[in-house]
């Protein structure tokens, strides 16, 4: 049967991993037959958030890369570049978080924009305070 190749893409930092970067992966899978993920640069990061992520570049595309709902990771080194990397990938969906609603509106024109609600009650930065509170 010839079965149509849908081709996701999602973007992230995904630093400290946990459940609800696993969740927008899975669901993100869920909008067609691959899934690319663009894992922010640390460099992207420092530019985004004024800081360096706790995981580094290297360990958080590894970890990204080897979850099950991925195909493969790239490099996500602009929040400009969103367009050239829907490109390179032949995207026809970009999943983005809906903290992120509207802010991504543009680029329906290269490919179908869904921004998915977030899991509750878990982030990074919030991890990061619980850990400190072991101290
Ligand atoms: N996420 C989620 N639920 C949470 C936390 C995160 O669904 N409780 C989602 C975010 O909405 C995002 C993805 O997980 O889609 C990665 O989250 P972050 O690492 O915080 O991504 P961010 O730094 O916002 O980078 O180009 C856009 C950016 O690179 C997105």
């Amino acid at each position: 049967m010839n079965r149509p190749n849908k081709v996701v893409v999602t973007f992230g930092t995904f630093d400290v991993f946990h459940i609800g970067h696993l969740n927008i992966l899975k669901r993100a899978a869920a909008y067609g037959d691959q899934l690319y993920v663009g894992v922010s640069s640390d460099r992207l990061n420092m530019e985004k958030k004024g800081r360096a992520p706790i995981y580094a570049e290297p360990e958080r595309l590894a970890i990204v890369q080897h979850m099950k709902p991925v195909t493969d990771v790239f490099v996500e080194d602009s929040l400009d570049l969103k367009a050239q990397y829907l490109r390179d990938h032949n995207a026809d969906v970009l999943v983005m978080g809906n903290d992120w609603e509207g802010k991504f509106d543009h680029l329906k024109d290269i490919c179908e924009v869904v921004y998915l609600p977030r899991t509750e009650g878990i982030s990074t930065t919030e991890t990061i305070y619980k850990i400190k509170k072991y101290e």
